[in-house]
């Protein structure tokens, strides 16, 4: 595969921006490899600026349930930027995808617009620590809520896919106020909650984790999540920003049926444009300013084109009766395929899945947590990454992401993915 214009680009991009990249595992670091430069995408395929074509499982790390450039999305940010980029004021779409937001997802009573899932998990920690009058939170190791400060400790993503110790530039005064407990082990979390009595403010969890790759919060774990949070008066927060719309229509907290206090969202409501979100309990929720006096505001907050963009999303899901069920056919026909191909050649494996998000780790293990994740044999990943690469699929360059497949993708992109598995695992079995 000729890669040479990208690979000029890269060349060029280091000059003049950290690691030649705005986000670091786009960076292909750990997969020992020059990132591809994107020229345009269209429904499940993307293609290089070397004219390489590709099937595409990242689907923009999420938001492209419906896959790329859909025309009804499209043309929706079209027509809304003609009327106007970005006012710095109020604007009915807000409201509207606020309504559709709320219908989803029944646990959302009041609901506030920012620019990315990094912004509103920040935020609806600020809310947690406001309501709460406490300072601490609890997390989980693997998972990622985004590069705010009190949550770059043994976090998934970029920080495990580049094996980074916690983040320099948090201040030791920060990093005090947040514990780390172990994904699916809830006498992790008993032990922090009883060293920390009446002192723990939130528990922010990814309730399907797709940063230590994907990983399933068993229901019992999660449900005792909820009692505790209950019974101690600690918020539970549902970072949701990679399944919300896209495990269901009301995100995991629907398939699991658990309620949060406070969820945030980002991805797919922005329907591939900058947008987070967080929202929860009209009782929690009015503590935010101007309502309240908790602070947070964004001149772009509810910018036009994202609602615009996110709302056609919505309603396109919305209007599509069976969209999950389709989407769950697509995903349980890669996943059977997947498992043929790897049953057929000598390789540790585990492959996790939860509706259309799925990770295929290279360990024997059962992957449960951020430690057992971490047994994935990472130099096999990235054989199969490259191999996977050249046949023309392209995967989240890291062990510890998630892939996501869409409503675009046709059986033939199925098919063809599948036999390009079969020669690429072949390869990384051989080698
Ligand atoms: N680590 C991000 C997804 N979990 C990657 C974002 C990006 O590079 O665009």
């Amino acid at each position: 595969m000729n890669t040479s214009k990208s690979s000029k680009l890269f060349e060029e991009a280091q000059k003049h921006m950290p690691g030649g990249v705005n986000s670091p595992v786009r960076a292909f670091k750990s997969v020992g490899r020059d990132p591809l430069y994107i020229q345009s995408a269209k429904g499940a395929k993307m293609t290089d600026v070397d004219g390489n074509e590709f099937i595409d499982y990242v689907g923009s790390w999420g938001p492209m349930i419906l896959g790329h450039a859909h025309e009804r999305v499209i043309e929706a940010v079209r027509e809304t930027a003609l009327s106007g980029t970005s006012f710095g004021a109020s604007n009915e779409r807000e409201i509207d995808l606020s309504v559709l937001i709320k219908k989803f997802v029944p646990s959302i009573e009041i609901v506030r617009m920012v620019n990315s899932g990094t912004e509103a998990t920040m935020s609806a920690m600020r809310l947690a620590r406001a309501f709460t009058e406490r300072d601490k939170i609890i997390k989980f190791e693997g998972c990622y809520h985004g590069h705010g400060d009190s949550f770059l400790s043994k976090a998934g993503s970029g920080v495990a896919t580049l094996g980074l110790p916690d983040s320099p530039g948090v201040t030791r005064s920060t990093a005090k106020d947040t514990l780390n407990a172990k994904y699916n082990n809830i006498e992790s979390v008993y032990d922090l909650i009883d060293g920390n009595k009446d002192r723990i403010a939130a528990i922010f969890i990814e309730p399907v984790a797709g940063n230590m790759g994907c990983v399933t919060a068993e229901k019992d774990f999660l449900q005792k999540l909820r009692d505790l949070c209950t019974s101690e008066r600690i918020l539970l927060v549902f970072d949701e920003v990679m399944t919300g719309f896209r495990l269901a229509k009301g995100g995991a907290q629907e398939i699991y049926g658990i309620a949060p206090d406070l969820t945030t969202f980002g991805k797919i409501i922005g329907g591939g444009l900058p947008v987070g979100a967080y929202g929860g309990h009209g009782d929690i929720m009015k503590m935010i300013a101007p309502s309240g006096s908790v602070y947070q505001a964004g001149t772009l907050s509810g910018n036009p084109l994202a609602m615009a963009a996110g709302l056609e999303t919505l309603k396109i899901i919305d209007e599509n009766e069976g969209f999950y069920q389709k989407l769950e056919e697509k995903s349980c026909y890669l996943a059977e395929t997947i498992l043929k191909a790897i049953q057929e050649v000598d390789l540790d494996y585990t492959l996790n899945r939860a509706g259309s998000m799925f990770t295929l780790f290279f360990t024997g293990q059962k992957v449960v947590d951020f430690d057992t994740a971490k047994t994935s044999d990472t130099k096999k990943f990235a054989r199969y990454f490259g191999a996977m690469l050249e046949l023309g699929i392209y995967l989240p360059p890291s062990q510890f992401e998630a892939c996501f497949v869409s409503m675009a993708h046709t059986e033939e992109d199925l098919k063809e993915t599948d036999r390009a598995m079969r020669t690429a695992l072949k390869n990384v079995s051989d080698a």
